[in-house]
């Protein structure tokens, strides 16, 4: 899988994927990230990105002739590319269109700042606009990490050991339970006794319990659909743990 990331920090990027999962995954050729600087194709001796908004208000919009080259940078000839715009006024991001994004085998992420990019050039080269959920900050590099993270992670080879597909599909639309690790007591609080039994088929109940009652207590909206989808049975019951 590979990344084009088109952005005016290419620090923040580049920075965050050398890092962890994602930099062990560079590192074994899994998946490939390119950080493309806008700022390298700024106009004037200034190297100037941002123009004020038409209309009048404040803030600065980035320049579409800017934004096109560093797009055109990214593609490198290759015009088949997905291209994504991150903005608060996208579709809202979900799991279903992580595991879209990783079926391909590239997608260009663009970035924007300030008060955004000029809308002719997300129109002209067909971004598709993604939002990470709705709040606000202040720019889309942020947005495009959760993206490559949330991709890569589906990428063969890139989780450590992964989570069966059976197992994937019992819990997906559910919140996770909690977890622990050692030790079984700590400052008078203990772990559930179900999690120390070495039972598997008893801790595999509890813990699909455990995040049955969570998505009820904090998550009814998944919690609804659950039951309507016939995922989870409707029960009274509730352990009561976090
Ligand atoms: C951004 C963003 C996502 C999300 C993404 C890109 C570029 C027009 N508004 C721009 C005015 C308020 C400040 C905004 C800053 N901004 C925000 C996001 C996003 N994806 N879920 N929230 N915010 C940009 C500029």
């Amino acid at each position: 899988m590979h990344f084009d990331v088109v952005t005016i920090f290419p620090e923040l990027v580049s920075g965050f994927v050398g890092q962890g999962l994602l930099g062990r995954a560079i590192d074994a050729g899994l998946i490939g990230v390119d950080v493309h600087d806008m700022r390298s194709h700024g106009l004037g001796r200034h190297r100037q990105v941002d123009d004020a908004v038409f209309g009048g208000g404040p803030g600065m919009v980035l320049m579409p002739e800017v934004v096109a080259a560093a797009i055109d940078e990214a593609d490198g000839g290759r015009l088949d590319r997905r291209r994504v715009v991150l903005t608060p006024s996208g579709r809202r991001l979900d799991q279903s269109m992580l595991d879209d994004f990783s079926q391909r085998e590239a997608m260009t992420l663009l970035c924007g700042r300030y008060e955004g990019i000029d809308q002719r050039v997300l129109d002209a080269y067909g971004c598709e606009p993604i939002s990470i959920g709705d709040y606000v900050i202040a720019g889309g590099e942020l947005a495009a990490l959760v993206v490559i993270e949330g991709v890569a992670r589906l990428v063969p080879g890139v989780m450590g050991n992964p989570e069966s597909a059976v197992e994937e599909s019992f819990r997906a639309g559910l919140l996770e339970g909690p977890t622990y690790t050692r030790p079984s007591n700590w400052r008078g609080r203990r772990v559930p006794e179900a999690l120390l039994s070495g039972d598997h088929r008893r801790i595999a109940d509890w813990r699909r319990q455990a995040g049955v009652d969570r998505t009820r207590r904090v998550r009814s909206d998944l919690y609804r659909i659950a039951i309507a989808s016939g995922i989870v049975e409707e029960s009274k019951s509730d352990h009561g743990l976090g």
